[in-house]
């Protein structure tokens, strides 16, 4: 029997795919179709403190290769999201979940994370330290003072379960102190990667999305390399405690084999869920099945992290 089920910290999924953050949970009902999918679990749309418009449309845009959004962190708000999660882990059969979340200012994750800790929500929070598309706010896991300093403060008050999504980086220097700083804490998981922030795709002579002047995270095929390398930089730095998500270029059961290879527990799927919907789940898990049928592995601990060098 081939199973593709997983741990994160104390929670067990039956199935190591789920949706990426900002694609198809924006609602009650697209989440309620992700939990109703083949998917492991899902995340939320990060949320802020207050409910955002986001960005002016055209603000997402798919190509051959993958997408481009500046989508402007649109979300119904924390509390729309917090009660969601709070509800369905009422029930003890169903799916365990992650509840993203971000504030524009320091202050106000914390103000986020307080309300968090303060209600009766027990499950998964994943901090988004690298939403690139906010005019003005830098992404903050690229700022090592500030992301240190966020983590410090919040660990102080904060005691439930906790992980962080993380923007690709692209030099070894800063795999090596990125990791130095998240090793300090402790973190559940860490998620790569977030878009590669503040692409440029154009048709014809035009930019195909309106913010910042066509300018976007991108996400799909393009990023699968840096998603993989990012994975595998950090399952060699952190402390084995602190689980990997995998995120960037994931749309066969091939690519996520790799992502589980380069060390990810979990792996989630993005521009390919917007492209293809919530039946992508079944095709991915059958053809991931079918791979790990065909080399002998039962279980994606056979071969989590086992990548080989030459
Ligand atoms: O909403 C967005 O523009 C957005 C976010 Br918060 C994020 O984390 N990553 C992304 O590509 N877009």
């Amino acid at each position: 029997m081939t199973s593709t089920a997983t741990t994160v910290g104390t929670f067990h999924f039956s199935n190591c795919l789920m949706n990426a953050a900002g694609i198809h949970c924006y609602t009650r009902k697209e989440l309620a179709d992700i939990d109703a999918s083949m998917a492991g679990s899902f995340v939320t749309k990060t949320g802020t403190l207050n409910e955002r418009a986001g960005n002016p449309e055209p603000r997402y845009f798919d190509t051959d290769l993958g997408s481009i959004n500046s989508m402007g962190l649109p979300n119904l708000g924390i509390d729309y999201y917090l009660e969601y999660v709070t509800e369905l882990e009422k029930n003890p059969d169903n799916k365990p979940h992650f509840l993203s979340l971000v504030g524009l200012s320091p202050d106000e994750t914390h103000l986020i994370l307080k309300k968090v800790q303060d209600s009766d929500y027990q499950g998964l929070v994943e901090l988004n330290l690298s939403c690139p598309n906010v005019p003005g706010k830098p992404q903050i896991a690229y700022d090592f003072e500030a992301t240190e300093k966020l983590l410090s403060e919040a660990f102080s008050y904060y005691t439930k379960p906790l992980g962080v999504k993380l923007p690709p980086y692209f030099d070894i220097v800063h795999f090596d102190q990125a990791a130095a700083i998240f090793n300090q804490f402790p973190l559940v998981f860490v998620n790569c990667v977030n878009s590669i922030g503040n692409g440029l795709v154009i048709s014809d002579e035009t930019v195909v999305i309106k913010p910042k002047d066509g300018f976007g995270g991108i996400g799909g095929d393009y990023i699968k390399p840096t998603a993989l390398a990012n994975v595998h930089a950090f399952y060699k730095r952190l402390n084995p405690s602190i689980k990997i998500i995998g995120t960037g270029g994931v749309k066969t059961g091939r690519d996520a084999f790799e992502h589980i290879l380069c060390g990810a527990s979990m792996v989630q799927v993005g521009t390919a869920l917007h492209q293809e919907g919530v039946a992508i789940f079944e095709r991915i898990t059958n053809e991931l099945k079918a791979i790990m049928a065909e080399k002998g592995y039962e279980t994606i601990e056979d071969f989590r992290g086992q990548l080989k060098t030459l």
